[in-house]
């Protein structure tokens, strides 16, 4: 299960000069895709090198009480660029999956929803996002880009639209390998093997031409399936400049150095007018990859690795804000977008995960209106499942709410009761009206994760080269020329 907790760093907020009064502050928003709060030195990890982001914490303000608004990247990324729960916006799931996994599909964050880049930008700021999107892209061809983050008030985009997966790096295996743990085996094998013994028996005909069929579909399935794992990177890990596809698939080692850079040169051409950078890292979200020079470095695998290269990257960013002397006039916040993946074991058995920690709340009521069923029973993550769902079938529901007190209770192993906490009913009735005004403030809206908007759709399919090219290429950043798969590489 993900941390709904989330980490934060203010720089100098609580020093305001003077000249703020009159001057637009810049702003830098940084956010590493599935970072555990407990991954960090300044949140007591010591295991983990992250000198430059402790230094935030140390000069800044360190949130200890910051929720984000979903477990998953889509919806909590919704709620972080418009300060509205994604079930406003249409970007609350109702099925199992609750994010966009392929790049060819209708669903994403509506056009008309206000983000902070459109409201920065209508008052002059130059606005940026460098990284990784995962909101959607088009709704009617396959270059309309009504979800795309320049509609969103970002002017400058480089980066991924969709998210980084197993399936974009080779040798990482697939997301859709846990398919399999969702075939009834057991049903399917019962059922064909009562109706080989009906058969056998004489009681059930069956003809020679429908067991063939039968053998086709599946062999065609099964064929199609492999299909899909293959040719998956090709159609959905690519790198987009503005409104341009110009690395398909990516290659991801050097993300984040050439990401670094692209944050750096924005900053340059922009030290002289107020600015929105917001720096969504791809790590250290699997499939994790780290820079040569962070490779083997850390104590903790491939992970570890990546957490060191973007402590690295933030150190960058912020030694260029000190060169260009914005620093004083610029807020730098630093968060995850929700908690670790603690199902991410790699194919090798590599722990890929990150580290919750234990959350050290002040006062703070956590309550369980349900809570997901784990497996194996005993751990805190859903294995079995690979990540857990929030549907029927997967959850169980508590009435009245299962109620924590973080303060005395950071790990939750202990529900309160009316008898352990004397002021339990006050805090119940609390949570419960709290939950009831949400609830009826809540207007229905589009599903923009509905089955129909995560539906691949052929025409919306973003493709550098041609399909039958499998849309490869690499836009040369020198010339601007595209190299596709059919005229090779260039010198
Ligand atoms: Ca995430």
């Amino acid at each position: 299960m993900k941390s709904p907790w989330t980490l934060v760093f203010l720089s100098p907020l609580l020093c305001v000069p003077t000249a703020w009064a009159v001057s637009k502050p810049n702003f830098i928003l940084m956010m590493v895709d599935d970072l555990g709060i407990g991954d960090l030195g300044c949140y007591g990890n010591t295991t983990l090198k992250t000198p430059h982001i402790d230094k935030l914490a140390e000069d800044g303000v360190k949130l200890t009480q910051h929720i984000a608004a979903s477990p998953l990247c889509t919806p909590s990324r919704a709620a972080f660029l418009t300060g509205r729960y994604p079930i406003r916006s249409g970007m609350a799931s109702h099925g199992l999956i609750g994010v966009y996994i392929i790049s060819a599909v209708s669903g994403g964050l509506p056009r008309e929803e206000i983000t902070f880049a459109k409201i920065l930008k209508e008052q002059g700021y130059a606005t940026a996002l460098i990284g990784k999107w995962h909101l959607g892209l088009n709704c009617e061809h396959n270059t309309d880009h009504c979800h795309h983050p320049n509609t969103h008030g970002f002017e400058h985009f480089y980066g991924i639209p969709m998210t980084n997966l197993r399936d974009c790096q080779s040798g990482h295996g697939s997301i859709f390998y846990n398919v399999r743990n969702h075939i009834p085996y057991k049903a399917l094998s019962i059922g064909l093997v009562t109706l080989l013994l009906l058969h056998i028996k004489g009681l059930v005909l069956i003809s020679r031409r429908f067991a063939l069929c039968l053998g086709a579909i599946l062999i065609m399935t099964m064929a199609l399936f492999f299909l899909w794992v293959l040719t998956f990177p090709y159609f959905n890990c690519f790198l987009m400049r503005g409104g341009e596809v110009v690395e398909q698939p990516y290659v991801s080692e050097n993300l984040t150095q050439k990401m670094t850079n692209e944050a750096i040169e924005f900053l340059e051409r922009n030290s002289e007018r107020p600015f929105l950078l917001f720096f969504s890292y791809l790590q250290v979200h699997t499939a994790l990859f780290a820079s040569p020079r962070f490779r083997g470095k850390s104590r903790h695998g491939l992970y570890g690795d990546a957490v060191m290269e973007v402590d690295w990257s933030v150190g960058q960013i912020m030694q260029t804000l000190e060169r260009l002397k914005l620093r004083e006039n610029t807020l730098v916040y630093l968060t995850s977008d929700q908690g670790p993946h603690l199902e991410e074991i790699s194919i090798h058995g590599e722990v890929h995960r990150g580290y919750n920690g234990i959350y050290k709340g002040t006062s703070i009521w956590k309550a369980f209106f349900f809570t997901p069923d784990f497996y194996p029973e005993n751990s805190t993550a859903c294995f079995h499942t690979h990540a857990c769902f929030c549907t029927e079938a997967y959850v169980t529901h508590h009435d009245p709410p299962l109620l924590y007190d973080l303060s005395k209770d950071p790990s939750e192993t202990n529900a309160l009761t009316p008898n352990s906490e004397p002021n339990f009913s006050a805090i119940m009735e609390v949570i419960m009206e709290a939950a009831r005004r949400h609830t009826q403030s809540v207007k229905a809206t589009e599903d923009q994760l509905s089955a129909l908007h995560k539906t691949w759709k052929p025409w919306l399919q973003p493709c550098c080269s041609s399909l039958h090219q499998l849309c490869m290429c690499q836009r040369d950043p020198q010339t601007g020329i595209v190299e596709n798969a059919a005229e090779g590489h260039g010198d």
